[in-house]
């Protein structure tokens, strides 16, 4: 078989700044030992996130110069609204700045005291927002997603018997809403199957729960229901990712994932009362509804990336680059989140330093020890992100502690890949050495985005 390759040629190019071993060391200081804090000139391989750092095409720069700022009943605003319901299928599309402002509209709207929103598992943000009206977001990953080693199709799928038991427990009632991540994003990029986002829309259905998909990767996770899941193999992205909608009542969106542009979201439903309310508070909060919080050109840029996104060329480009990188790192014996998922490679930090407890934050550890082995810059999934303090104060940590090497779309090539492989297997060699962190400052939501804090 011949090398998949990329398949766009680069038109505009951004320098990197080179920095040394002692040059980073001080920059990390200077950061309080938060890679979120560091500048991005002093990265040399920035793997922070997916988020919102892809490379826009031509046509999606022309859209930028094409798009209509009228205030009111923008012409890009129409655009934007026929491709999102083109894919989804729902009444109401609703433009929102980011993902967050989506689900700060919708769970403000549906939140409060003594109510349970359930998910296969949610996102630091979302879950961020449930919590602020005072609910509880509850997760429901299998036991294969849990296991960091196991190599399993569809480990982001949501525990279709527990999450019953939980509904028939606390009573459809407190549950206003269940929501599926896709791919899951805080469980190693993980895919969930189309089989069980069916069963989880039977199960809410059944009980009246509003089902809503949190979209961010949607056209990486149809990739895989094509590539590993039986009956898809000769099915277009387009009608996988038709059908994968057409079982939810909405969804969230964050366009700067799958819609590969620097800003953007939307929030997308059916249900016309929650739509009207939806719209009075974005009015409220974001903007008018024909642009919510975006300018005319970047509801240009989303609708060009959303129809780009689904090129089957592109997401084989995609879904092989980060098994590549998954793939010679693991040849190196390097402990990682097994297969490979859609947008990130995902280092175990539990398995790479046994030596450092969960409350020491392993996963910082590992990412400081990269950055500083190298200047890549990585994220940790863990006990900053996730950790929780019980009633005594001592530290609950989540089910895994992880490094997320996320993969901008279209932006590095195969030989800054290969210099991220050699880095990482590079600081695997020192693991030893590497120790772990306590918190010196922490926010009370949200934390690991400003924490300060300093090496044991
Ligand atoms: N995800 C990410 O890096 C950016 C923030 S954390 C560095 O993965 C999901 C599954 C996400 C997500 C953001 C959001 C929020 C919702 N759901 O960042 O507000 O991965 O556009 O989206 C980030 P916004």
């Amino acid at each position: 078989m011949k090398t998949i390759i990329e398949p766009f040629k680069i038109k505009s190019v951004e320098p990197i700044y080179f920095t040394s071993r002692a040059q980073r060391q001080q920059i990390l200081e200077t950061a309080g030992y938060n890679p979120f804090l560091i500048k991005a000139e002093g990265v040399i391989i920035d793997l922070l996130t997916d988020s919102g750092t892809s490379a826009m095409s031509a046509k999606q720069w022309a859209g930028i110069m094409d798009g209509d700022e009228s205030y009111a009943g923008s012409r890009s605003f129409f655009r934007f609204e026929h491709t999102v319901k083109k894919l989804t299928g729902f009444d109401f599309i609703i433009p929102t700045h980011q993902g967050r402002a989506a689900e700060k509209i919708l769970f403000s709207l549906l939140g409060g005291a003594g109510k349970y929103f359930v998910s296969n598992t949610f996102f630091d943000t979302t879950r961020a927002n449930i919590e602020f009206t005072g609910a509880e977001a509850v997760d429901f990953l299998t036991l294969e997603g849990k296991t960091p080693a196991l190599v399993a199709p569809f480990k982001g799928n949501i525990d279709i018997d527990a999450l019953a038991y939980f509904i028939a427990e606390k009573g459809a009632e407190n549950i206003p809403l269940c929501m599926l991540t896709v791919t899951n994003n805080s469980g190693g990029g993980q895919p969930v199957s189309m089989q069980n986002i069916r069963e989880t829309s039977e199960l809410c259905r059944r009980y009246g729960i509003p089902f809503f998909i949190d979209a961010c990767r949607f056209a990486e996770n149809a990739f895989f229901i094509k590539t590993r899941e039986k009956g898809y193999e000769n099915a277009s992205i387009v009608s996988i990712v038709q059908e994968l909608f057409s079982y939810a009542d909405g969804c969230t969106m964050s366009a700067k994932k799958d819609a590969l542009v620097n800003i953007g979201g939307f929030l997308a439903l059916n249900d016309t009362h929650l739509a009207q309310q939806a719209k009075n508070m974005l009015i409220v909060t974001e903007g008018f509804p024909t642009y919510g919080g975006l300018a005319g050109r970047d509801l240009e840029a989303i609708a060009q990336g959303l129809e780009e996104v689904l090129d089957e060329e592109y997401l084989k480009y995609r879904i092989r680059s980060i098994e590549y990188l998954g793939e010679k790192i693991h040849h190196a014996g390097v402990p990682i989140m097994m297969p490979t998922g859609g947008h990130a490679v995902y280092l175990d930090a539990k398995a790479f330093l046994p030596h450092i407890p969960p409350h020491q934050f392993p996963g910082v550890a590992l990412c400081n020890e990269i950055y500083l082995e190298g200047g890549v810059r990585g994220v940790e999934i863990g006990s900053l992100m996730f950790g929780k303090y019980d009633a005594s104060g001592r530290h609950v940590a989540p089910p895994l502690e992880l490094v997320r090497l996320a993969i901008p779309r279209r932006v590095y090539t195969q030989s800054h890949i290969d210099y991220v492989a050699e880095v990482i297997i590079e600081t695997y060699r020192k693991k030893q050495h590497i120790k772990g962190y306590k918190i010196a400052y922490e926010a009370p939501l949200l934390r690991h985005f400003t924490a300060l804090l300093v090496p044991l």
